[in-house]
């Protein structure tokens, strides 16, 4: 069985521990069992329980005191580090071997480091000869990321600890709940960066061309390889720390050999004893304007709802276990998303984006039984002419409502512009299908 860890990793009061103490709590509600080491010497509170703790090895104040050593606070630190690095075995004993463990391992701030220091290189090198798979979490407080130049030093900050690493790495900005909702707005652009047209905005402050050279020429290396992407972080946000787990997972495989273990992805909890099917799949009440065979939504959500909700997190499920008749409606919605951002982001405006999103939900499109339909092995195909029909308007009217209520998530009312932080899930498939071809 592999292990698995996350190494938490970022400046000094990036937010390391607050982002540990927030995963484990979050891991404890879906029932999964995580486990922090602080490997922290100077830590002075933490929020959490630790398995382990570098200061049961060794502790900043004793370097210090040490009168042959003389260090001074960071001279201390990182001496503690290469002592915590020839003393792994202190490591190897503290963890022990669980099967499948899962662990945060909260690292200290000085940035020494991730630049240029080797203890954490050959932390990683010793944690996969014990069978971890490790993914390095870097994190940024989003305070300072509000300005382009902020922004570029945090980019490298990140981008040299990958280097060093050569891990799969998350990038996150933190503490997103204390930005007002206009900072919100503009760091959108911080996170799946256009590193040229951020240049374009930029470059007029710096006065030498050569430094503007050199800044042009980062700018696009960064954006070449893309890189750099930062998913946001807010510890009052479930559905948003979720998101960042599920990518965390994704890039170390966690998971796949213990599907059994957890719903992972997320089911309509919609169905009711008295809900009418159409084939095999549930006909829900929707609360829409739209005309067609759905009965009249009373309660404050409904299938449509419940599809936008959980889209982010349940778009990176390769497989989907339908648990009842309402999943397949969900699944419907959700692939219909994906076709309505697929259209989105090419939209400079709400108002063309309503207008592309009329036609795609009229435009003819198959439903089960029919050829281009992408899901006829786990779909009925209507009965009789009469059923067709139902479901055909239902489909229509589904597609209709959840065009027209995505136009007012994905659009930013002061830009007018398609949001990035739904653009960015175009490229993903949930189920592996999708209801168009390719290329289209
Ligand atoms: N509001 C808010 N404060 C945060 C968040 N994360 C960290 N902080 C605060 O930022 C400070 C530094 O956080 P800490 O987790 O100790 O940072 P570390 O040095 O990277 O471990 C503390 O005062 C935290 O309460 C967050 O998501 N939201
Ligand atoms: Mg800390």
């Amino acid at each position: 069985m592999p292990r698995f860890a996350q190494l938490v990793m970022g400046p000094a009061g990036s937010g390391k521990s607050t982002y540990c103490a927030t995963m484990i709590e979050h891991c404890q509600a879906l029932n999964r069992s995580v486990q922090v080491v602080n490997l922290d010497p100077a830590a002075e509170h933490f929020e959490y329980p630790v398995m382990a703790d570098i200061r049961e090895l060794i502790q900043v104040d004793d370097v210090m005191e040490d009168d042959s050593l003389r260090f001074g606070p960071n001279g201390g630190l990182i001496f503690c580090m290469e002592y915590f690095a020839s003393n792994f075995d202190w490591l190897e004993e503290s963890l022990g071997h669980v099967e499948d463990d899962y662990i945060l391992f909260d690292c200290p701030g000085q940035i020494e480091l991730y630049t240029h220091l080797p203890v954490m290189k050959q932390l990683v090198e010793q944690l996969q000869q014990w069978e971890f798979r490790v993914c390095g979490v870097f994190l940024v407080d989003s305070q300072f990321m509000v300005e382009t130049f902020k922004f570029i030093s945090g980019v490298m900050a990140a981008l040299s600890a990958m280097v060093i690493l050569e891990i799969p790495q998350v990038n996150i900005m933190t503490k997103m709940d204390l930005l007002s909702p206009k900072a919100k707005k503009e760091i959108e652009k911080y996170l799946d960066p256009d590193m040229y047209s951020m240049m374009e905005d930029n470059s007029v402050g710096l006065r030498s061309k050569k430094f503007r050279k050199l800044t042009k020429a980062i700018c696009g290396l960064i954006d070449d390889y893309s890189m750099v992407r930062f998913l946001p972080f807010d510890r009052t946000d479930e559905e948003g720390i979720n998101i960042v787990l599920q990518h965390i997972d994704f890039s170390i495989q966690y998971g796949e050999d213990l599907e059994f273990k957890e719903p992972k992805a997320y089911h309509s909890s919609l169905l009711d004893a008295d809900t009418k099917l159409v084939g095999n799949m549930a006909l829900l009440p929707l609360k829409t304007q739209f005309k067609g065979p759905a009965p009249k939504e009373t309660k404050d959500t409904d299938i449509i709802e419940e599809a936008i909700y959980y889209f982010k997190a349940n778009v990176f499920f390769k497989n989907y276990e339908i648990k009842n008749e309402a999943d397949r409606t969900l699944i419907y919605t959700t692939l219909y998303i994906s076709e309505c951002l697929k259209k989105l982001q090419k939209c400079s405006s709400r108002g063309q984006g309503e207008k592309e999103m009329y036609t795609l939900g009229i435009t003819n499109f198959p439903i089960p039984g029919e050829p281009g339909f992408p899901l006829n092995a786990m779909y009925a195909k209507p009965s009789n002419k009469q059923e067709e029909e139902t479901m055909r308007a239902y489909l229509q009217q589904i597609r209709q409502e959840t065009g027209l209520r995505l136009c007012d998530r994905v659009f930013d009312p002061q830009t007018d512009k398609p949001s990035k932080w739904w653009v960015c899930f175009v490229k993903k498939q949930f189920m592996n299908k999708s209801l168009s071809a390719p290329g289209q």
